[in-house]
């Protein structure tokens, strides 16, 4: 397949979710029900506006060496443990795209809800998608949504010996937005997790930074 055609196709896959404004609404539907329904279609729609922190990762992970024989698979590990830092992250799975894992939450505490880690499949259905809700959205929710923890393992052999391809599109709100918690989402009494209100892209390469020097 040459570059060209896969540039369009990607071009007619994305274009849809990158203008149109109504993916952001849909997303934001569950969450700002809860909130003030007037703001409804608008709320992320105008923290989003420009979209100029919008990123799309393609990713493609090449073969590798599968789990021998009784090897315990969640060692082999192809990203590891992380939260996306942003608003959400539009997560396209290639067919056979097996790997991922999410840590279950219950009552906004990672981990609680069982041990360990889920598998997801991926979607079988045409033009699924994936949503991750990342770290300004738990910010944003006091955690209601929290951030989803998640990372890509090397399930099974089969797995291993296949190129596995995914697609991320990382919806973060405009630079100079600000994100305060969203006062329905604090239980009355009680003050906010995250009192300290961050502008959408400082905190971005705050974490960023923070990950580069771990390294
Ligand atoms: O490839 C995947 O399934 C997940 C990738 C991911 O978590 C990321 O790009 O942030
Ligand atoms: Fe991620």
């Amino acid at each position: 397949m040459t570059l060209q055609i896969v540039l369009m196709d990607l071009k007619r896959l994305l274009l849809p979710y990158g203008r149109q404004q109504s993916v952001i609404s849909h997303v934001a539907m569950p969450l700002l029900w809860r909130w003030r329904p007037e703001c409804l279609q608008t709320f992320f729609v105008d923290r989003m506006a420009k979209r100029d922190q919008f990123n799309l990762c393609l990713n493609h992970y090449p073969p590798c060496d599968g789990p021998a024989k009784g090897d315990d698979p969640s060692e082999l590990i192809r990203v590891g443990e992380h939260a996306d830092y942003g608003g959400f992250t539009l997560l396209f799975l290639g067919a056979g795209a097996t790997g991922l894992q999410i840590k279950p939450v219950s009552d906004c505490a990672i981990g609680t809800a069982g041990d360990g880690w889920l598998d997801v499949q991926p979607p079988t259905a045409p033009d699924s998608v994936l949503v991750n809700t990342g770290q300004l959205m738990a910010r944003w929710t006091n955690d209601v949504w929290r951030a989803s923890a998640h990372r890509v393992i090397v399930p099974n052999a089969e797995a291993a010996m296949n190129h596995r391809y995914s697609i991320a599109c990382f919806c973060d709100p405009d630079i100079g937005t600000m994100i305060e918690t969203l006062p329905p989402f604090v239980p009355k009494g009680e003050e906010p997790r995250y009192p300290r209100p961050v502008e959408a892209s400082e905190y971005r390469s705050e974490l960023v930074n923070k990950l580069l020097e771990m390294q």
